[in-house]
């Protein structure tokens, strides 16, 4: 098979509507750097919105070492929301239409005005934030066992699943975010825990990374979108009858459950 990025768009989209896991394209296709990635991503949010999906914001991913050591790729990355990816607080995670979720805990901004790179600082990212909430986002990679690399994960929209927003919005100016913390259970036992500081020192600082890599690309963060931070601690199988709770500090607590 020769892949070409409209091909590999594609598959992935293919590969998610159909719940099929498919090996990573690097094993076959060894030179697919990142900006042909990031084109593969684009194209695959293009056919989104071409089916009526809207962008609600921006993922960051593999932000912290633990998500970081796990995933064996050292490098954080973007990757786009929509709002087919949202899920109602209290919504059961659709576990018919994924191939093999995990929940994170992540820590959530709301922009309420644009935010441009390049130059962008942690200082200034806080500036244009509304609101912080707690999060979880349901990952679920299209690659077998969560196998890949750098540039397939790009790809793959950073294995873009679902996302939750708790129903605690704070300025960020009430908040030391370096300092939440945050404890992931799973059906009543303790999984994980964390501060903010596992993101990049400071959630803002991976704000501020998320505007200056976009504006490379000519991408300006809205007002409005959410920006997810990026998991906080590995992240945890989802399987039927699952009960999992992100609980922090000051954010409040996010629950998914699996059905
Ligand atoms: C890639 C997506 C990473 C995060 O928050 O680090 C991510 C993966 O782990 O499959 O969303
Ligand atoms: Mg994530």
């Amino acid at each position: 098979m020769t892949w070409t990025a409209p091909k590999v768009a594609h598959t992935l989209l293919d590969a998610e509507n159909r719940r099929q896991d498919l090996e990573p394209f690097t094993d076959e296709w060894a030179e697919l750097d990142l900006e042909v990635a990031y084109q593969i991503q684009d194209e695959t949010l293009a056919r989104r919105v071409m089916r009526g999906e809207q962008i609600v914001g921006v993922k960051l991913g593999l932000t912290s070492r633990a998500k970081q050591q796990r995933m064996g790729v050292d490098s954080p990355l973007t990757a786009w929301l929509t709002d087919a990816m949202v899920l109602g607080s209290g919504v059961p995670v659709p576990l018919n239409s994924l191939i093999h979720p995990r929940v994170e805990p992540e820590i959530v901004f709301q922009l309420g005005k644009p935010l441009a790179g390049p130059g962008v600082t942690a200082m200034s990212a806080l500036a244009a934030v509304e609101a912080v909430y707690a999060g979880i986002e349901v990952i679920d990679s299209r690659y077998k066992d969560f196998r890949f690399r750098l540039a397939d994960v790009v790809a793959d929209n950073a294995s873009s699943g679902r996302i939750v927003a708790g129903s605690v919005a704070l300025p960020p100016q009430r908040l030391d975010l370096a300092l939440e913390a945050c404890v992931l259970h799973i059906n009543g036992e303790v999984a994980h825990t964390a501060t903010g500081a596992a993101v990049q020192g400071h959630p803002a600082e991976a704000l501020a990374l998320a505007a200056n890599t976009l504006a490379v690309r000519g991408i300006t963060l809205e007002a409005g979108w959410c920006v997810y931070t990026g998991g906080l601690t590995d992240a945890v199988p989802l399987t039927a009858g699952d009960q999992i709770v992100a609980e922090f500090g000051h954010l409040g607590s996010v629950t998914v459950t699996g059905e």
